[in-house]
Formats: structure tokens, sequence, C-alpha cells
């Protein structure tokens, strides 16, 4: 973390410890609500049995802490990002990365496609995803290459539509416990021009978002309509903009900037 930083704020409805907070939604993703007193075993194993990759000395090297290893693979999909007002978020947001994203798009026609080993693909509309609980999410987006910006955006949660859908198990029936779950989740653009693999513990972060507004105001196309990934446990290379398609996998999936050099986790 930067010292520099502006002293976080959580809102106030929030009287949760940002700890207590991360439990209950961990234990909530997790299906293990009942199960209280067994959970800090089972969510250290499923930490801990994420796999642990050695990284490749890169450009990305120089913003990363000494840490970055052990904090990529235990760590760092287990904390909440700090969060601000409303007011402190940029009007002005930055427009990175355009690989995926460059020819037209379609809104009305489009749907997000999701693949599941040995099941049916499915195809939802947006309005679907927007009929799921919305949360909106003010936080410091970081890029690797250097730049950070506090910013404003709405969606629903990823562990909310894989829980409703009951997506991401190998028994297609709702998790009874983590193991259930398979160990990746890859997004790719419609093109498949860009596309990123997050560990399954990340991508059920409960800040971790399938976001269709920006300030309020649905996604312009440069920052990734109609539906865009917005991660905070992570860095802006895994913030995909423009999902085509959602695949689950035990296989680690194939990533756009780790295939370029970059360490695969760039966890924050
Ligand atoms: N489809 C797509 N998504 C992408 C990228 C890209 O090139 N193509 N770049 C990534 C990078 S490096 C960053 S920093 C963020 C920037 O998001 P923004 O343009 O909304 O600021 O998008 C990420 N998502
Ligand atoms: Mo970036």
């Amino acid at each position: 973390m930067e010292t520099n930083e502006q002293q976080p704020q959580m809102p106030e409805r929030e009287a949760l410890t940002a700890e207590q907070q991360i439990r209950r939604r961990t234990l909530k993703a997790f299906g293990l609500f009942g199960l209280a007193s067994l959970v800090p075993v089972g969510i250290w194993k499923y930490i801990t049995a994420q796999p642990k990759e050695a990284g490749i000395p890169t450009p990305l090297r120089a913003v990363l802490d000494g840490n970055e290893q052990v904090a990529n693979t235990y760590f760092s999909n287990q904390h909440l990002a700090p969060t601000f007002n409303l007011e402190q978020a940029a009007k002005a947001v930055r427009v990175n990365g355009r690989e995926g994203i460059r020819t037209e798009l379609d809104p009305a026609t489009w749907q997000l496609q999701v693949l599941q080993p040995g099941r049916e693909k499915l195809m939802i509309p947006l309005e679907a995803i927007k009929a799921l609980p919305k949360q909106e999410l003010v936080f410091n987006f970081k890029c690797v290459e250097g730049w950070s910006q506090i910013q404003h955006w709405g969606g629903t949660r990823l562990s909310d539509f894989i829980a409703h859908y009951k997506l991401g198990t190998r028994t297609g029936q709702p998790a009874a416990d983590e193991g259930d779950y398979f160990n990746y989740l890859g997004m790719e653009t419609p093109d498949k021009g860009y596309y990123v693999g997050l560990d399954m513990a990340s991508a059920m972060h409960p800040q971790t978002l399938l976001a269709y507004e920006m300030n309020g105001e649905p996604l312009t196309a440069l920052h990734g309509a109609p539906l865009r990934l917005i991660i905070p446990v992570k860095y802006g290379v895994k913030n995909l903009k423009r999902i085509g398609t959602i695949t689950f996998a035990d296989d680690r999936p194939r990533d756009f900037w780790a295939e370029r050099g970059y360490d695969y986790h760039v966890g924050l």
C-alpha cells in the first residue's frame, strides 16, 4: 500500500469492520454460513490450495513490492480495498487499453456467454444481470503503469451472479463447500482480443463486480460497455472491458498480459 494514499472512508452503512465484512461475505459466498466454527480452517485450506506461480522478471516488478509472491497467492483476495465517498470519485475517468474493444458492438444484441465443463452454455441478457442486487463501489483503481484514480462503479457482485445462476461448481449445484468450485474463471472479449484468468477466491471477493455503470451512467464503449469486470484486489489489467464470455475451468485460463511476461496474478 502506498503511504500517500488518501485516508479510506468506509460508508456509514458499513458498521462492521472490514475483517468482519469480508468474513461474512466469504462465508456467504462459499455457502458456509451455518458452519462458522469450521471456516477459518476451511478458508485457509482453500487459500493455501491456490496455485503458487513463480513470477517472471518484467517491468511490472517495479511497481510490486517484495512480498508480491506471497501476497498474491495468500492474502490479496482476502482483504477489502479501501472505499471512498462519492464526491471523491473522478469525473474525467481515464481510459487505458483498447485490446478487444476496437470494433463496434451493438449493446442491443449483446448477451453474456457462460461456459462450464460438461454443461450447456448459457446466454444471459444485460437486463437479467441488471435485475440482480446492485452494488456501487468507489475505490482507488490502480494501473501497473503507475497511475491510480478514485473511481465510482456500479453493477452486480460477480459472487451474486454466480450464486444466482448456480455457476462455477463441478456438481452443477450450489456449492456445499469451497472445494466444489472450479479453480479458475476466465473472461474474454467477444472478439477474443483480450482475455484474463482469475483464481476463484478473487472472483468471489465481495468487491468484485460485473459493472454496467460508471458515475451512475451506463458504461461508455471505451470503458467497456455493456459489461466489464471491476476487481479491486487486482491491478487494472485484470479489469476486463466488454465481457463476451465467462468460462469456468480447473486449468488456468490464458491471460493476455501473462502471455506477454507479466505476473499472472497481479494482485494488490
Ligand atoms: N478489453 C480490454 N480490457 C481492458 C484493457 C484492454 O486493453 N482491453 N486494458 C486493461 C488495463 S491495462 C486497464 S488499466 C484498464 C483501464 O480501464 P479504463 O479504460 O476504464 O480506465 O482496463 C483493463 N481492461
Ligand atoms: Mo493498466
